[in-house]
């Protein structure tokens, strides 16, 4: 998995706007990892839309990992799934997974990255990095809980929340493997030049700070 651009796919954060297009322009950009977030149709609505996002992020390379829900990346065969503080923890989750499907957990506190971590999550997500209207009651970390976790795991670390073209570089020198974001990108005019935008800024900021990002 190539966390650098971690770009989520929500249908309201589109207002409209068709999320397979959304999909097309993040890969065209150099996306080269995608999530699908649903958080209002049932699964079976969302089967048909999930299966075409999926192929197509296979097509081009990319990993599709669907948030929330289990039985659908399963279903579909995405490559992971995405866990919140509410949602199965990786202990309870881990055993419905194909083996070697990626698990994501999103985190709020240097105690719960801990706990992902010693869960076993294959990545950590850390925010909300800067306010977000994408998410109501987000809890505001920012990227000082970044440069806390990271000591902490070697395992990817992904910031979210507010995260923009001119804002991510802060988020990577804070120690982030990849920036996940919502509005930046399904929101985006012309989403593909908004993915080269994000890209840059990440190689830009990635080479200042000298870290590699993990395989
Ligand atoms: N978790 C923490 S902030 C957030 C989530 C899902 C919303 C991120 O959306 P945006 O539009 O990139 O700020
Ligand atoms: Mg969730």
């Amino acid at each position: 998995m190539d966390p650098s651009l971690y770009v989520i796919l929500d249908r309201a954060a589109a207002r409209g706007q068709d999320l397979e297009a959304i999909l097309d322009g993040a890969l065209a950009g150099g996306c080269r990892m995608i999530q699908l977030r649903e958080k209002e149709w049932p699964s079976g609505r969302l089967l048909a839309l999930a299966e075409r996002l999926c192929e197509g992020c296979h097509r081009a390379g990319a990993t599709f990992i669907v948030n929330d829900r289990v039985d659908l990346a399963l279903a579909v065969a995405a490559d992971g799934v995405h866990l919140g503080q509410d949602d199965l923890p990786p202990r309870a989750a881990r055993p419905l997974l194909k083996s070697g499907m990626i698990l994501g957990r999103s985190t709020h506190s240097l105690a719960q990255a801990r706990a992902a971590h010693d869960d076993g999550a294959d990545y950590i997500a850390v925010g909300a990095m800067f306010p977000t209207t994408t998410k109501h009651e987000f809890q505001l970390v920012g990227p000082d809980l970044l440069r806390q976790v990271r000591p902490e795991t070697s395992r990817p670390l992904i910031g979210i929340g507010g995260i923009t073209p001119e804002n991510a570089a802060e988020v990577i020198r804070a120690g982030a493997d990849g920036v996940a974001v919502i509005s930046a990108v399904c929101g985006a005019p012309d989403p593909a030049a908004t993915a080269r935008r994000f890209l840059e800024a990440i190689r830009a900021a990635r080479d200042l700070t000298g870290r590699r990002r993990p395989l």
